[in-house]
C-alpha cells in the first residue's frame, strides 16, 4: 500500500512537545521523573494546544545512557512506572485529542538485553550474529591496545570495540560499550525489530522517533577512519548513511506501516545525513518517514568536536535553515527544532538570556515555528527555560560528558576550560528537572532531585507563566493557535527574503490565497523597518497590514524592529 496521501499526512499540521522523562515531573518522591507524572502534568502540554507527545525512552534499562540502552522493549523500567500506567497516558493523551510517538532505539541495545547476553556466550549460539562481532586485528593478541578489528572513535570516548574472551572477538559499539550496535544486515535481526514496533503499534502508539536510524546499515569491512585529536580515527564516513539505509527503511515502512490502516507519524533522528537523502526519504508520496532531525544547525558552533567550539554567526544560521528549507522544499517535509534532550537551551545558545530573555526566547521560537514543517518543543524550552551552570565535573550527570572529559583531562586540557565549556554545549543543560513552581526543587519532586534544579527556577518556572499575559509559555500557546488558523503556515512555500542581512532573519510564506511575512531583529540593536529591501523582493507596502503575532506590546506592521523584535503580518 503507498504511503497516506498528503492531505492525510497529519503530522503536518500538527506541532509536536518532546518529555524526557526523567526530568519532566516525579510524581512518588524518588527524586526522578515517572509517568505517572506526566499524566499529572498533562493538562500544562495540553494548554500548549500541542498536537503530539514524542516520549524519550522509558523502556527496561540500566540507565547507563539514560534509557537509551535498552534491555526490554517489551516493558517498563520500574523508576519510570509499569506498562499500565503507559496504557493510561496513551488513553489520557487520546483522549485530549493528542498522539504518542514512541522513542525507537534500535541501532543497538543494552548489553544486558537477552539477545546479547544469548549472542556474547558463544560464537554458534542462534543469535550469536545479531550484533557486530570481528575477530581481532590480524597480528594482535586480542584484548591488548590496537587489536581492535578498527581505530573508530566511540561517541563516549574510547574505542567502538569491546573484547569478549567467551568469543575470543569484539564487538562493536558507536556510543557506550553497554550499547552494542545490532547487525542490521541480519534478516532475523530486521524481523525482531519489525515485529515489537508492530507490538507497539497494536498497543495503540501513533509513532517513532527513531534514534540514529541512519546509523544502523555499516560499510562492508569497516575501514578505518582518519586520525583524530585523541589519536583514535572518524568512523562517521562508514557508519553514516551506510549503503543499504534507504533500503532498510523501505522495507520497514513496508513490513510495519503499509500493512496497516491507521496513519502513523515517523521521524528519523539522522545526525549528518545529506539533505538530498532526507528529501528522497521523506517524498510525500514514496518517501519511508515522514521527517527527519537533521543536525546542521546543531552543529553550527562546534569546530572539530561540539566541546571546542565558538558561537556562530547567525549568517550561518540562515544558510543552514534555509538550505534545508530549500532542499526539502515541497517533495519532503521538514522537522522544526532549537533544541532537545542532548542539546543546550536554545534562549542561551542562540539567544540572549541576560538582558532579553523573554524577547529573544520568542523570537527564536516564532522564525522556527512558522518555517515549513512539524515544529518541535523541548519540554521547558515553552517556559523559557536557560543553561544551567556546574563549578565542578563531580555535579555532571552526562556520560558524554564524563566519557570526554577523562579522555581531554589525560590529554592535557585545561580542567576549567573543559567544564565551561560543558556548561555552554552539554546535554545535561537539557535535563535539569522542569521548572513547575518557586516551590523546593521547583515542585519536581518532593525528594532529592537525580539531577540539580536551575537556581533560576523561583523567577523562571511554569506557575508564574500558565495563564499570565505576557509570558513565554502564552506566547508560545498564541504561536501554535496561530500555527493551526493559518493554513498558510502549514501549506505555503517558504520564500527566504533579506538574505544578506547580518541581524534579520526575514521569510514569506505563500500560498496562491495568502502571503505571510515573518520576520525578526536576532540582535540587541533596533532597526529601521527594511522597507527599501523588501520592496526589492516585492514585499511593498506593509503599512497598515494586519499583524497577526507579535512579541512586543501593540506594534504597527511596518514600525522599527526593537531588539529581538518578531513580528507576523498578513500581507494584502
Ligand atoms: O543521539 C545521537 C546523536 O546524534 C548523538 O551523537 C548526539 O548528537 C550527541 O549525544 C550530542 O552531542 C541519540 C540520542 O538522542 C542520545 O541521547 C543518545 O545518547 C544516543 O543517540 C545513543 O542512543
Ligand atoms: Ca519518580
Amino acid at each position: 500500500m503507498p504511503r497516506p496521501a498528503q492531505e492525510n499526512q497529519w503530522w503536518r499540521s500538527a506541532v509536536a512537545y518532546q518529555v524526557y522523562p526523567r526530568s519532566f515531573a516525579d510524581s512518588n518522591g524518588d527524586g526522578i521523573g515517572d509517568i505517572r507524572g506526566i499524566i499529572e502534568r498533562l493538562d500544562h502540554i495540553a494548554g500548549l494546544g500541542v498536537d503530539v507527545v514524542w516520549l524519550s525512552p522509558v523502556y527496561a534499562s540500566p540507565q547507563d545512557d539514560n534509557g537509551y540502552d535498552i534491555s526490554d522493549y517489551h516493558d517498563i523500567d520500574p523508576q519510570f512506572g509499569t506498562l499500565a500506567d503507559l496504557d493510561e497516558l496513551i488513553a489520557q493523551l487520546h483522549r485530549r485529542g493528542m498522539k504518542l510517538v514512541m522513542d525507537l532505539v534500535v541501532n543497538h541495545t543494552s548489553d544486558e538485553h537477552e539477545w546479547f547476553v544469548e549472542s556474547r556466550s558463544s560464537r554458534d549460539n542462534p543469535r550469536a550474529d545479531w550484533y557486530v562481532w570481528r575477530d581481532p586485528r590480524p597480528g594482535f593478541v586480542g584484548g591488548e591496545p590496537g587489536a581492535e578489528p578498527n581505530n573508530w572513535e566511540s561517541y563516549f570516548a574510547g574505542p567502538t570495540w569491546e573484547w569478549v574472551p567467551e568469543r575470543q572477538q569484539y564487538y562493536l559499539h558507536l556510543f557506550s560499550k553497554k550499547q552494542p550496535d545490532l547487525n542490521w544486515e541480519n534478516p532475523e535481526v530486521r524481523r525482531a525489530v519489525y515485529e515489537m514496533m508492530t507490538w507497539w503499534l497494536d498497543r495503540g502508539v501513533d509513532g517513532f522517533r527513531m534514534d540514529v536510524i541512519n546509523m544502523i546499515p555499516k560499510v562492508p569491512g569497516l575501514p578505518d577512519g582518519e586520525v583524530l585529536p585523541s589519536g583514535l580515527g572518524d568512523g562517521k564516513p562508514f557508519y553514516i548513511g551506510g549503503p543499504r539505509l534507504e533500503e532498510f527503511l523501505q522495507e520497514m515502512r513496508a513490513e510495519v506501516f503499509d500493512p496497516r490502516d491507521g496513519i502513523y507519524m515517523t521521524v528519523g533522528e539522522t545526525p549528518g545525513m545529506t539533505v538530498e537523502q532526507a528529501a528522497r526519504i521523506t517524498d510525500t508520496d514514496d518517501g519511508s518517514l515522514s521527517m527527519v532531525f537533521q543536525f546542521e544547525h546543531m552543529d553550527i558552533d562546534h569546530e572539530g568536536d561540539k566541546f571546542t567550539g565558538a558561537p556562530a554567526p547567525m549568517s550561518r544560521l540562515r544558510e543552514m535553515l534555509v538550505r534545508w528549507q530549500e532542499g526539502i522544499g515541497t517533495r519532503g517535509w521538514n522537522s522544526l527544532y532549537w533544541s532537545n534532550h542532548d542539546q543546550p537551551r536554545a534562549v542561551s545558545r542562540f539567544g540572549d538570556d541576560q538582558d532579553y530573555w523573554y524577547e529573544s526566547a520568542t523570537a527564536l521560537a516564532v522564525i522556527m515555528h512558522l518555517q515549513r514543517g512539524t515544529p518541535f518543543i523541548y519540554q521547558g524550552e515553552e517556559i523559557g527555560m536557560t543553561n544551567v551552570w556546574f563549578d565542578s565535573i563531580d555535579q555532571f550527570n552526562d556520560i558524554e560528558i564524563l566519557g570526554y572529559y577523562r579522555t581531554a583531562i589525560g590529554l592535557g586540557r585545561d580542567e576549567q576550560e573543559l567544564i565551561a565549556q560543558f556548561n555552554r554545549r552539554g546535554r545535561d543543560n537539557a535535563r535539569t528537572p522542569v521548572q513547575w513552581s518557586g516551590d523546593p526543587h521547583a515542585g519536581f519532586t518532593a525528594g532529592q532531585p537525580w539531577l540539580a534544579v536551575n537556581a533560576n527556577f523561583a523567577t523562571i518556572n511554569a506557575a508564574a507563566q500558565v495563564g499570565a499575559a505576557g509570558s513565554v509559555y502564552e506566547f508560545y500557546r498564541e504561536l501554535i493557535a496561530l500555527r493551526h488558523a493559518e493554513v498558510v503556515l502549514t501549506a505555503g512555500e517558504f520564500r527566504i527574503l533579506l538574505n544578506d542581512d547580518a541581524e534579520l532573519f526575514a521569510y514569506l510564506r505563500v500560498t496562491d490565497e495568502s502571503r505571510v511575512l515573518v520576520i525578526a531583529n536576532l540582535s540587541g540593536a533596533s532597526r529601521d523597518w527594511p522597507e527599501a529591501e523588501l520592496a526589492a523582493a516585492d514585499v511593498e507596502a506593509v503599512a497598515g497590514s494586519e499583524v497577526l503575532l507579535g512579541n512586543r506590546e501593540a506594534r504597527g506592521a511596518a514600525e522599527a524592529l526593537l531588539p529581538w523584535e518578531a513580528r507576523v503580518i498578513r500581507l494584502s
